[in-house]
């Protein structure tokens, strides 16, 4: 396979949407500059004390932002609002979006929902992290000013999504709605190459990924498959991962097979994960990857916001086994 980057691959993408005007590709080009500068700063981390850390303060979840979450926010933020393509912009770490209210920008017709930097608390424990991204079409008139609405979208209406994980490599896996392709970052030369074309979620798989920490707080049906699979009956000796960091876990899972939970518990009622810049990205690429992505009672993608912030129980990975779960969710199985 001819060494391709990412920016002939975008390229060449393009021309598989006829009268692309090329603001899609420029959003991508965006987050593949603020992923660089970001990875740089992340892979030094460990040496550079003064980027390590709380920012003192906390975000809109009432969590200690990092240093490093105020570094990316920041710079995901400039890289997207410097290129007069999107209207605006929505972070976990800002209370509502962000309007790039410009004469350029208010003409653009993108918005952009961003965790910039997901298991930020992992950084000072030198684990994997990630940004997740999801892109939408405005919905308001071109030429004014974005509105909330225009980030309050089912996740059906995603034009792209997608994931960086800062790792032993860093890599950028995104979908624009024909498949996902995965691509790893040479810090040598500063390029991603394109390593994992068309990737598939394998049908089945062994892992299974939830803090078991919070058992006894998730509802009966969920304790019932997770004893299954920690059962001797089940034959397919499932075995538990879980990083704690949701880009990671799902990274893993997309390649080996798998299923991520989050369940509503006692102390998040919704759960803990965001629908618009979480769960609805990861499974916009998880069903591009041949995988499904549920709450406890719908698809994930069916879920349309009522509030930026708004928590959903997330249940992603591979087909036959959130098929499984929800026939027990839904009281069909056992
Ligand atoms: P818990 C990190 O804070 C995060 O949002 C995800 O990256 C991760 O999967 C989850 O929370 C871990 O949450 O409650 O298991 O520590």
């Amino acid at each position: 396979m001819k060494n391709v980057t990412v920016g002939e691959f975008i390229v060449e993408s393009q021309n598989n949407f006829p009268g692309s005007t090329g603001e899609l590709s420029k959003i991508l080009s965006a987050i593949k500059l603020a992923s660089k500068i970001l990875s740089h700063q992340i892979n030094k981390a460990g040496l550079a004390k003064e980027i390590l850390g709380s920012a003192g303060r906390e975000n809109v979840q009432g969590e200690d932002q990092q240093k490093l979450d105020v570094f990316a926010n920041d710079t995901f933020i400039n890289a997207l609002s410097a290129r007069g393509v999107i209207c605006g912009v929505a972070s976990e770490e800002n209370d509502s979006f962000i309007a790039f209210n410009d004469n350029v920008n208010n003409d653009a017709k993108y918005v952009v929902l961003i965790d910039p930097l997901d298991g930020s608390s992992n950084i000072d424990v030198n684990v994997s992290v990630g940004t997740i991204f999801s892109v939408y079409k405005r919905q308001s008139k071109k030429g004014s000013p974005v509105e909330m609405k225009d980030f309050l979208q089912s996740g059906n209406n995603q034009v792209a999504s997608g994931y960086i994980i800062y790792g032993s490599s860093t890599m950028l896996v995104y979908t624009t709605g024909k498949g996902v392709n995965g691509f790893t970052f040479d810090p040598s030369i500063g390029v991603f190459f394109l390593s994992n074309p068309d990737m598939k979620i394998p049908d089945m798989g062994k892992i299974y990924s939830v803090n078991e920490g919070n058992l006894n707080q998730f509802k009966q049906p969920v304790r019932d498959y997770i004893s299954y699979c920690q059962s001797e009956q089940n034959k397919s000796n499932y075995t538990s991962r879980y990083i704690g960091s949701l880009v990671a876990d799902f990274h893993r899972n997309l390649i080996k097979g798998g299923i991520y939970m989050y369940p509503s518990n006692t102390k998040n009622l919704n759960g803990k994960l965001r629908l618009t810049y979480e769960c609805a990205p990861l499974a916009f690429l998880v069903e591009q990857a041949g995988g499904r992505a549920i709450s406890e009672t719908q698809r994930i993608m069916d879920i349309v916001p009522s509030e930026l912030h708004e928590r959903v129980p997330f249940f992603v990975g591979s087909k036959s086994m959130v098929n499984h779960l929800e026939e027990i969710l839904a009281g069909e199985s056992k």
